[in-house]
Formats: C-alpha cells, sequence, structure tokens
C-alpha cells in the first residue's frame, strides 16, 4: 500500500498512526496539495489528502474510510469495535476530533490564503467556537477516564491526540494544555507511543 500525504497533515497522521498500531507495511508518499503542480487530483479527485493507493492500483480516500479500512485488515491492535453502540461511540469521538480540525482548518485558510482586509471576523469567530467547544466536549467526555473509549487504545484516542498535537502545532495560542489537563494527560501519555513519536508534524 502506498499512503498518499503530508508531513503536516493531521489527518494522514491519524492514518500513519493506525498502519503503525496495526503493524501494517505501507511506503508514504509526500505530496504538497497546494504546489502549483500537485498531481492529487489523478488519485483523489477531491484534492485531499490523505489518500491510499491499494495493490491494485485503485484509491481510497478520506481519512475515516482509510483507518475503518486498515482495522479489517489485521486483528493485531483492534481499534474500533465490530458493531453496535461502542462502534457509533468510537466513530462520534472521530467525527469530533476531526470537526475541530476542520474549523481550524477554515480559520488558518481564511488568515493564510486571504488579504488581511477581505479576511470575515465573524466568519474566523464561528469556527473558533467550534473549536473550543469541541475541546470543552473532548475533556468532558474523557473526564478522568485512562481513555476516551473502555480501557484500552482505540481510534478515538488517536484521532483526540492528532487533533491536539495540531492545535499545539498551527495554533500554539489556543491554550488547551491549561484549559484541559485531563486532555493533557491523555497526550502526554500516547506521546510516548513510537506509533506518535514517529509521525510529529512538521
Ligand atoms: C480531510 C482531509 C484534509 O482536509 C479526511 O481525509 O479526513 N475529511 C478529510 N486534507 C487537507 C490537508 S490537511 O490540512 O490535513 C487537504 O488535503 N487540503 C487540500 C484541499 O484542497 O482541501
Amino acid at each position: 500500500m502506498k499512503l498518499i500525504g503530508s508531513p503536516a497533515s493531521p489527518f494522514v497522521r491519524k492514518v500513519r498512526v493506525v498502519m503503525a498500531e496495526k503493524k501494517l507495511d505501507y511506503d508514504l508518499a509526500l505530496e504538497n496539495v497546494w504546489a502549483a503542480d500537485t498531481t492529487i487530483q489523478e488519485s483523489n479527485p477531491l484534492g485531499q489528502v490523505p489518500c491510499l493507493e491499494m495493490e491494485d492500483g485503485s484509491f481510497m480516500f478520506d481519512s475515516r474510510v482509510i483507518v475503518e479500512y486498515l482495522d479489517t485488515l489485521t486483528p493485531v491492535g483492534k481499534l474500533i469495535p465490530a458493531n453496535g453502540r461502542g462502534r457509533a461511540e468510537i466513530k462520534c469521538w472521530e467525527a469530533l476530533a476531526d470537526g475541530v480540525l476542520d474549523a481550524a482548518i477554515l480559520i488558518r485558510l481564511e488568515m493564510t490564503l486571504r488579504q488581511p482586509e477581505m479576511q470575515s471576523g465573524e466568519w474566523i469567530a464561528r469556527q473558533m467556537g467550534k473549536v473550543n467547544a469541541g475541546l470543552k466536549a473532548m475533556s468532558t467526555g474523557l473526564a478522568e477516564a485512562p481513555f476516551c473509549s473502555g480501557n484500552h487504545l482505540t481510534l478515538a484516542d488517536i484521532s483526540v491526540v492528532c487533533a491536539l498535537g495540531w492545535l499545539s502545532f498551527r495554533f500554539p495560542e489556543i491554550d488547551w494544555r491549561a484549559d484541559y489537563p485531563n486532555l493533557l494527560k491523555l497526550f502526554d501519555k500516547l506521546s510516548e507511543r513510537s506509533s506518535f513519536k514517529d509521525s510529529l508534524p512538521e
């Protein structure tokens, strides 16, 4: 398998961490989707990474579909329950973490791609409201538990820690570490794992 991605993308990181936790082999093909000469749309018409190229030459996106597929490839380190309420709970954590990222990425694009006089403060505030509410919901959901769901590592923890790591990387002014010590505890614990150490955003 070949994973097309960029080293800064939190969604690509989520896939890389899942690959590592499940001990799956893959090649990483770096792609800058913002470069004028990017060929990403030959693989993913939506022009986004991550995109997974399969052995038969077909492509799979987006990150939620890819990680769900990867989890079926081997019973090693099962990250998503097979069915039922537990499965929905994990997918909801993932949707929350990805949604925080989507909102934060919109802010970043507004602030980096648009001239200052064209930027909408109202739009930025709307998205920041989602980031802040999302962080609060993560903290409330985690409470003092060792993991987001159940008593072992799941896709929920991976998604949350990838989101927190990217926020620290791109928005150091969002001080989630001070506001949510329980999220920091989870973050610090998972950051010790080689799957996270080997995929730090850069
Ligand atoms: C989001 C991927 C995404 O936003 C997923 O795979 O989960 N729902 C999708 N990728 C960004 C890179 S990043 O900021 O992680 C991307 O490829 N953006 C280029 C574009 O044109 O949207």
